[in-house]
């Protein structure tokens, strides 16, 4: 009965996440969804590639935390359009949560949509938005083994930063051998080492961002 009900819930995200797509489609918008453990500096990340990328790219942020707004208080003093998600305890968005954010953003003047997903390395990474990308963000100090022991979100991702390059001197963390993990698990996955600090790494990271957003625009249309 049990597994039934997860069943159930499984495939009505699964149906949002559809509609989602439908939606996204006929702005031809594309959306990131980045995943990453609390503090790995997901909204540090944005703040910066908003500052690098603000006059190229109109970004559409939606911002998932659980209970505060403090995250979308920081990026609309930058002038972006932000939607605050609040889980009210969960860990995790799921389709519907987004599905209620997306017509709240001004969809036809975007070119990008951004989804921070609430901070967790885990269970994020299980729940279609209906994004079209997710990047999994990890900082060196949190720690090279990460990759191997939550396999399932660098496994999906398409991208991974890894954050707070300038802390490097300062851990244990093994730059050399979690790019050999991160190739293992996934050897499409294309690595961001980055500080936001001090602009390290940010610009190949930019230029990725940049790259993804005519992937779903429709040819213009020429005699
Ligand atoms: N030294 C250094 N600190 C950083 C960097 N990026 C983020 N931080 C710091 O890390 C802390 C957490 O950053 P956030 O961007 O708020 O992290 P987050 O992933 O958005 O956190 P949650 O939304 O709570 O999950 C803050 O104190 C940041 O200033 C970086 O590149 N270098
Ligand atoms: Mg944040």
């Amino acid at each position: 009965m049990k597994v039934f009900v997860v069943e159930d819930l499984r495939a009505a995200n699964e149906e949002m996440a559809r509609e989602n797509r439908r939606l996204l489609e006929r702005y031809g918008l594309v959306v990131v969804n980045l995943i990453g453990g609390p503090g790995s500096g997901k909204t540090t990340l944005l703040e910066k590639s908003i500052a690098m990328l603000g006059d190229r790219l109109r970004f559409g942020i939606i911002e998932g935390d659980i209970y505060t707004t403090r995250d979308a208080a920081r990026l609309e003093k930058l002038g972006v359009e932000v939607v605050q998600l609040n889980t009210a305890g969960a860990c995790h968005l799921d389709a519907a949560m987004v599905g209620k954010a997306l017509p709240e953003l001004p969809l036809a003047s975007v070119d990008l949509v951004v989804v921070e997903n609430v901070g967790n390395l885990v269970c994020p990474a299980e729940f279609d938005l209906g994004e079209d990308l997710k990047v999994a963000v990890l900082s060196v100090t949190e720690g090279s083994d990460k990759p191997a022991k939550y396999p399932l979100v660098f496994h999906e991702a398409k991208a991974c930063v890894l954050t707070k390059l300038d802390l490097l001197p300062y851990t244990d963390f093994d730059l050399e051998a979690v790019r050999g993990e991160l190739a293992a698990l996934n050897p499409a996955l294309e690595v961001f080492p980055v500080s936001a600090r001090t602009g390290e790494g940010m610009g190949a990271w930019c230029q990725w961002l940049l790259r993804q957003v005519p992937r779903k625009r429709q040819p213009a249309s020429g005699c």
